[in-house]
């Protein structure tokens, strides 16, 4: 498959010329209602409304023809069908398929990339006797008793999507069962994570797509500890989930062991065994595949190549119009649920770790900006907090809502005519045309600029199956900007950076309580670093 350089597109050249004269939103009637009924798209129980983008049909026209001259969607579907993608010509790389996308596949009768999908379906065969085994009694603890608890014990990609997605379907656990998450080497994280936990009813679910990462291989060790102080057997307690062939493959050490394959990055992993041994312990197996029915649902819908039906692909293409055309570098995910609070957590790995590349598919520099600084906060609690900014700061910071229609447990009260559910809505959509149309006043300090682009995605409500077609809807957006950009979405450079960056310091550490020199030399920044941090530990 030949790729294009995004800058030498002659759709480029024409959103370039259109850029100059964007839609003003703070128009009189700019948002009338022919634009904000017709400015709309759905799929999969979602609708995204982008009335308040700056962008009219002509802009529409020229994204359009950027998809279609970039190939994305043939892109994407060389993807799900298990091209290597990820690759830089020429020189050293992952040089992997790409078949996040293959975990949900099991739904067609047809998978794009068989093979994977039946690995995949294998791996869900053997979580769903394991949670059988649970739940029928035929895996309990020591006393007979069964197992309420999991702790998954893992870090970035191991830990990020999965966390987000249990926190939230919380409202969806089977009856007395509960996860939580020990990711960070600090030490206090796991005193936190681990207190007033009724160890002996406790799963620890380890997981670590390499088998190798520092942080989670001390915190196995550390939660094992606290077991043995517990007079527990670590190896009735731990599950593990791991590449195939990984250092941590060895199933002798474990309860269960699952797998994940080269082919699914740590980002895209959530729908994997990553997300499924926890998410199916808490919401039970059927809970998450419906999670993996929605994601699917969307792999689908993003195949589609008219941009309006599309919307993983018509989102990446507003956010290149705001970035690379409206030079706008940031982005703010602003959800208005609660339960959405760890969702721009994930999105910040999922969208910078992919898009934060500076080289091209073949190797050279790029010439244009690639992935914005992403981030967000669930509303209306921002509202209160960073909003200012959004609204009369100096940079502009597009952004993305995201909100339904109803609240997960349907308990609600009306005050002052209106229940919370519509409140929160209500604030959802008076922020968007807040952002866009801006207000005149006579006190410049009370004045409002607008234009500040924004669009809302709504659907009915937060369920295991829309969370996963949310969840792929923005996997699939980052992957449409990669290929746009010509970057390699897939690998990680910078992460593996740092987990070789930190070695040298704690080599000369061990090395110093031993009495001994330690690899560092005097006059290395390392060491002064570390003189000058004083006594660490
Ligand atoms: C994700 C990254 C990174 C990775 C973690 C954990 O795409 O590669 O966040 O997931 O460093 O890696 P392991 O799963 O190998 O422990």
């Amino acid at each position: 498959m030949e790729f294009h350089d995004f800058s030498t597109l002659a759709a480029t050249a024409r959103l370039h010329d259109l850029a100059v004269n964007p839609y003003d939103l703070t128009r009189p009637a700019a948002l009338n209602p022919g634009r904000i009924g017709s400015y709309r798209s759905s799929a999969c129980g979602f609708d995204l409304l982008y009335a308040a983008q700056r962008l009219d049909d002509q802009v529409l026209a020229a994204l359009q023809d950027l998809a279609d001259e970039a190939g994305l969607v043939d892109q994407f579907l060389a993807m799900k069908r298990g091209a290597v993608m990820n690759r830089i010509q020429g020189y050293e790389s992952e040089n992997r398929q790409v078949l996040h996308t293959a975990c949900r596949d099991i739904f067609s009768s047809t998978p794009l990339s068989p093979e994977a999908t039946c690995q995949a379906k294998e791996q869900l065969a053997a979580l769903r006797r394991f949670l059988a085994d649970l739940e029928q009694g035929r895996i309990v603890n020591h006393r007979g008793e069964s197992f309420t608890t999991m702790v998954q014990v893992g870090i970035g990609g191991s830990d990020l999507g999965p966390r987000a997605l249990y926190l939230a379907l919380k409202r969806y656990r089977l009856p007395g069962r509960s996860a939580r998450f020990l990711s960070n080497v600090d030490p206090d994280d796991a005193v936190a994570v681990l207190a007033d936990l009724d160890l002996s009813r406790t799963l620890i679910n380890v997981v670590s797509k390499s088998g190798s990462t520092l942080e989670t291989l001390t915190n196995e060790r550390l939660v094992r500890s606290a077991l043995e102080r517990a007079g527990l057997d670590p190896a009735r307690h731990l599950v593990s989930v791991t590449g195939a062939g990984s250092p941590m493959d060895d199933p002798r050490r474990y309860l269960a062991s699952f797998h994940m394959f080269d082919y699914i990055g740590g980002r895209y992993s959530a729908t994997s065994m990553v997300g499924g041994v926890t998410l199916g312990f808490a919401l039970g197996h059927d809970g998450f595949v419906e999670i993996l029915r929605g994601a699917h649902a969307m792999d689908t819908a993003a195949e589609e190549r008219d941009i309006r039906g599309n919307v993983p692909l018509l989102m990446a293409l507003i956010g290149i119009w705001n970035h690379n055309f409206l030079g706008h570098v940031t982005l703010a995910v602003l959800p208005y649920s609660q339960a959405l609070l760890r969702f721009p957590a994930h999105l910040q790995q999922c969208d910078m770790e992919s898009n934060g590349k500076s080289v091209t598919r073949g190797g050279h520099r790029v010439g244009y900006l690639t992935g914005p600084v992403v981030w967000g906060e669930p509303g209306t609690n921002g509202q209160h907090a960073f909003y200012q900014l959004l609204h009369q700061g100096t940079t502009v910071v597009p952004v993305e809502f995201i909100g339904f229609r109803q609240s997960q447990y349907g308990e609600d009260l009306v005050v002052s005519g209106t229940t919370s559910q519509e409140k929160l809505v209500a604030n959802m959509l008076a922020q968007s045309l807040g952002l866009a149309r801006g207000r005149n006043h006579e006190n410049p300090n009370q004045r409002f600029a607008g234009n500040r682009p924004n669009s809302i995605l709504i659907a009915d409500r937060l369920t295991p199956y829309s969370m996963g077609a949310l969840l792929a809807l923005y996997e699939n957006k980052i992957a449409f900007q990669g290929f746009t950009w010509n970057i390699n979405s897939f690998d990680q450079e910078g992460v593996q950076l740092g987990k070789i960056l930190a070695g040298r310091l704690l080599e000369q550490l061990a090395a110093e309580k031993e009495g001994k020199t330690g690899p560092l030399a005097g006059e290395s920044a390392e060491l002064n670093l570390l003189r000058a941090a004083g006594g660490i530990g």
